[in-house]
């Protein structure tokens, strides 16, 4: 082909709007026809690009100085829209400015570091558990994932005992935030002065744990590789993303395990199988759904020239179920090897927070395999409405005592 013949290729294109509230409640129907659609397709709907194919969402997410996160990496295009919060300091951001603020975030972060929480998150599992199997009949959100999380990370990070649940509520309006500004993100806003408030304070140092996490983004402040104020945005990364994603992540753990009797028997034979067990989950069924990135200069992809400033959406939910990557993609194994998913993203902004989000997830995961023989549905699952997180409102469930 001529360049020619690719600046004149058939341009593929799709009405379908990703965040209507029926999209979001059940993606993979609509996942399908914009992988069938093409590689890169033009959303009518928003005037974005998108992709459902796993090249191509990795190839963007691969090269940050062409596809670009400082004009936003929701739909909003901070060229030409005001952010709705002020932009974070790492996720919305290019190097050169985000490198040592992902240099600070990552040495917080990291895997290292955060081994000393195993034995911690094991003993919650364990209290946890306790009580699950007590009850019996249990809401895998609300009385799994949501205890769970609250009380890990926060206690993690340093925050004090209080006021914890309204986390949640900031994680729903920023994961909205990064759709369109439509009814499901006006509904998540009701609350966003006090909540806001809420975790802004969080992120002050004077009401942080010195021992904890957060503290540490503070050190290396006064070292002066960032500045207080960036060490601070560090701080509300973490309270930003790391927590409705693993409850989000939980739900579908419980939901995956319910519907599919013969994997949690595999898992319970060996539960060491727990850690690649997460790693399917968040494949076949995975909290994150979507992200964009910016074009910063004229570029061809997929054989459409895409003029600089163009926002182009990645289907990740999508992308972890292609058939051109994964094979039986539909089909939930957690002896698949799952390692290369895309639940984290790939690139600069790989999720800072993955190491700690599989230290809770595998801590919960193993505990449960040890202690529990079943994991039934017992009423009608509600998926969450969300812009961005897929996974439950309600998750009505008996565990059944190994
Ligand atoms: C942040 C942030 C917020 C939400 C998600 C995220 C997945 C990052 O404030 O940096 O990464």
């Amino acid at each position: 082909m001529t360049d020619a013949d690719t600046l004149t290729a058939a341009r593929p294109s799709s009405d379908i709007d990703p965040f209507s509230r029926e999209n979001v409640l059940a993606p993979y129907a609509w996942h399908q026809s914009l992988h069938d659609a093409g590689p890169l397709v033009w959303m009518t709907k928003y005037d974005v690009w998108g992709t459902a194919r796993y090249d191509i969402a990795k190839q963007v997410l691969d090269d940050w100085e062409t596809y670009g996160s400082g004009a936003g990496v929701g739909l909003a295009n901070f060229h030409t829209e005001k952010p709705w919060r002020p932009p974070s300091k790492l996720l919305e951001a290019d190097p050169p400015e985000h490198t040592p603020r992902r240099g600070v975030a990552d040495g917080v972060m990291a895997h290292s570091r955060l081994r000393e929480f195993r034995p911690i998150f094991a003993e919650q599992a364990k209290l946890l558990v306790d009580d699950l199997l007590a009850k019996g009949d249990i809401d895998g959100m609300e009385d799994v994932a949501k205890p769970y999380i609250l009380k890990v990370f926060p206690d993690a990070v340093g925050l004090g005992p209080d006021g914890r649940e309204q986390l949640l509520d900031y994680g729903n309006m920023v994961f909205n935030g990064f759709g369109p500004l439509n009814d499901t993100f006006a509904a998540s806003t009701a609350a966003a002065d006090a909540v806001v408030d809420y975790v802004m304070g969080c992120c002050d140092r004077d009401r942080l744990d010195p021992n904890g996490l957060g503290e540490q983004a503070y050190k290396a402040a006064d070292e002066g590789i960032v500045s207080n104020e960036e060490a601070l945005f560090i701080v509300r990364s973490m309270l930003s993303a790391g927590l409705d994603t693993t409850v989000y992540a939980i739900g579908n753990v419980l939901s995956c395990f319910a519907d599919h009797p013969d994997e949690w028997e595999k898992l319970r034979a060996d539960p060491s199988k727990a850690r690649n067990a997460v790693e399917e989950v968040l494949r076949y069924d995975s909290p994150f759904q979507s992200f964009f990135r910016t074009t910063t200069r004229d570029v061809e992809l997929a054989g459409q020239h895409i003029p600089a400033k163009t926002k182009i959406m990645m289907s990740l939910g999508a992308a972890n179920r292609d058939p051109a990557f994964w094979e039986k993609p539909d089909v939930f194994d957690i002896d698949r090897n799952a390692a290369a998913h895309l639940g984290f993203g790939f690139g600069v902004h790989h999720c800072m927070g993955q190491a700690m989000a599989r230290l809770e997830l595998q801590a919960l995961v193993t505990e449960m395999a040890k202690r529990i023989e079943r994991i039934e549905i017992t009423g009608p699952a509600v998926r969450a409405v969300n812009n961005t997180l897929h996974g439950f409102e309600t998750l009505p469930l008996r565990v059944v005592a190994a």
